[in-house]
């Protein structure tokens, strides 16, 4: 699905004609994979448009940047500004955000540190990622030939735009394949997580989610869901999984801002079936929360309107 085009972009503190947003071919994140970036997602409330949980996706994306030693020209808060002025400005209810922060025109070579750093906030309306037929009845998944890479090789911490290359090759395979998305093992032959998004499972009564020492992103949905399910009364522990834990789990869902909650209906063919009771009421609240239904949930929403 092409991009659906909105007014302005914001790019190193102006906002830019959304045709004018452009960089330069010798740039060097689009080289060597150096840039840092977050995914984040606004949805139409009562109250208009709210970021849903602003300022932790910027400080994750300060963290990926610290990982990496750039110094970011900007303060958390000030990027946090410009995200809600890039949603206020395009007149957008609800919407993807992508900001990226990276190494700009001027410099080449493997070493970053002398090169110049750019910072630009682009949103568009963007709609279920993985599908409404996989957020009702669930999505087919694959266990990728490809193993996400140890954390001695990038950090899995970081949202390094580099990392997805990793990511891509299993999405691909997945897809080619005829099935909807890929979970990543890590060296050691754990579950780590999906393409772009984290992984539970529900056995016995228990939802059971990687340690993020297995190699999975430390998810904001994550922890949102995280502090769903404890709410609703559900007992959630960090295991490493096996793939034969997949197999025999008695419900699974994935979690991730672009995806949101999504039950797995299998894997590796092996059916789970239609989403279970604990990931329905997961997937519920989290979709009233992010509309500012859920009244303890309402610190999670960064509200756009002045
Ligand atoms: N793991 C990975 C590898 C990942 O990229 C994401 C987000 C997650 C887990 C879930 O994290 P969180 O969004 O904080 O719950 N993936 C972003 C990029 C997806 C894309 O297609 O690009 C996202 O969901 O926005």
């Amino acid at each position: 699905m092409p991009i659906q085009k909105v007014d302005k972009i914001w790019m190193d503190g102006t906002l830019v004609d959304w045709d004018d947003a452009k960089i330069h071919v010798l740039t060097h994140t689009l080289h060597y994979g150096s840039g840092v970036f977050e995914g984040v997602r606004a949805y139409a409330t009562a109250d208009g448009p709210a970021v849903f949980r602003l300022t932790d996706h910027i400080r994750r994306l300060f963290d990926s940047a610290a990982m990496l030693m750039i110094e970011v020209p900007f303060s958390v808060e000030q990027i946090v500004e410009a995200v809600k002025e890039t949603v206020r400005v395009n007149n957008v209810e609800a919407c993807y955000i992508r900001p990226l922060i990276y190494l700009g025109y001027g410099e080449m070579g493997l070493n970053p540190l002398p090169c110049q750093v750019n910072v630009s906030v682009a949103v568009w309306p963007w709609g279920t990622y993985l599908g409404e037929e996989g957020i009702r009845h669930g999505v087919r998944m694959k266990v990728s030939s490809w193993r996400r890479q140890d954390p001695n090789i990038i950090p899995p911490a970081a949202k390094v735009t580099g990392l997805y290359v990793n990511s891509s090759l299993a999405k691909v395979e997945a897809l080619k394949s005829g099935y909807d998305e890929a979970i990543l093992l890590n060296p050691q032959g754990y579950v780590s997580e999906c393409t772009g998004e984290n992984i539970f499972v529900v056995k016995g009564g228990r939802i059971i989610t990687p340690p993020l020492a297995a190699g999975a992103l430390d998810g904001i949905t994550r922890d949102s869901v995280w502090t769903i399910a404890r709410d609703l009364g559900y007992e959630v522990v960090e295991e490493n999984l096996l793939r034969s834990d997949l197999y025999i789990a008695d419900e699974a869902f994935l979690t991730g801002t672009a995806a949101e909650v999504v039950p797995i209906r299998s894997v590796d063919d092996r059916l789970i079936g239609e989403p279970g009771e604990m990931t329905r009421k997961i997937q519920e609240t989290y979709f009233a929360a992010i509309r500012g239904e859920v009244e303890a949930y309402k610190g999670w929403l960064e509200y756009v309107r002045v």
